[in-house]
Formats: C-alpha cells, structure tokens, sequence
C-alpha cells in the first residue's frame, strides 16, 4: 500500500481489537493508513514525536482511541492542526462512561471530534467524510457505500 494517509493511535495494545475495525473500514475504501500504539502517559515522548511529526509525514486525519482517564487523543490534538477524531474505549470499572466525557470534554480551542464508546468503525467514516472534501471519487463510493446500507 502507498504511504498511510490516516493515523489510528491507540493508548494500549488492549485497544487494538476495537480500533482495528476503523482499519477494516478504511481498507473497504482503499485507503492506506497506519496503526500506532503508543500510551500518554507511558509513552509520552513516543505521543509527541507521533503528533508533532504526523503532518509532515503526510497524514491527513488521526484516529485516536484510549479508555480510562483517555488523555490520548486531546495530548495528540494539542500538538498538531490536523483533524483528530477520538474513539472512547470501554475498559475499566467504568465501561467507556471516564473514556467519553475525557474525549467529548475537551477545553475550548483544541477540539476532538468524538464517536460512540468503542465506535471506531464512525471514526473511520468521519475521517473518510473528511477526505472526501477535496476527493470526489471517494465522495462517490461513500454516496454508493450508504446507497448499500439501505438497499438501494
Ligand atoms: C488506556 O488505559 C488505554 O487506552 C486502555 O484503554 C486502558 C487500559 O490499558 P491497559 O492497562 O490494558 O494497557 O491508557
């Protein structure tokens, strides 16, 4: 596959199997992306030198998932421009319910736009909807992907 245009980050390898569903849409759509995973707070000179790095290396969206405290997606989005979308995770005592409101709350000025608690397949197709901007032939086959969800 040609260079990842997408990130997914994910805070743990216990995250992988619910972020690897926002692979197996992208790859629906043939779009080449990349999967990392690297903690906040264990990992966090991996975190930064991922966002301070990513635009550079040609990325146009970030997926980032975590659960818990799920500081992941905010610490990325406070370190680079480009669209950063959150997946909350259900791990924990407290089921994804800590991992929505750390992601949906973020401060006034560093947004990330948040799916469902463990919705990484939205994710996938909000970063898709946003590539789909500057691409009409992916707008075409998301248009022909929805046609399909409804019978059409
Ligand atoms: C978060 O803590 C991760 O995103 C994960 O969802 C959660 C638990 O991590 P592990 O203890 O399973 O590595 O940082």
């Amino acid at each position: 596959m040609s260079n990842p245009i997408i990130s997914i980050i994910m805070g743990s390898e216990s995250d992988r199997p619910i972020m690897e569903k926002a692979g197996t849409i992208l790859n629906e759509f043939e779009l080449p992306f990349e999967i990392i995973v690297s903690s906040a707070h264990r990992m966090p000179a991996k975190t930064t030198e991922f966002a301070a790095t990513a635009k550079e290396r040609g990325i146009k969206v970030i997926i980032a998932g975590a659960g818990m405290a799920a500081h992941l997606p905010g610490v990325v989005a406070a370190q680079t421009t480009l669209p950063v979308i959150g997946v909350p995770i259900a791990s924990g005592a407290l089921h994804g319910i800590d991992a929505l409101y750390s992601i949906v709350q973020m401060p006034s000025g560093v947004p990330v736009a948040t799916v469902g608690v463990d919705n990484a397949k939205n994710a996938a197709f909000l970063a898709i909807q946003m590539l789909a901007l500057s691409d009409p032939d992916l707008e075409a086959k998301i248009i022909r992907y929805r046609q399909k969800l409804s019978g059409v």
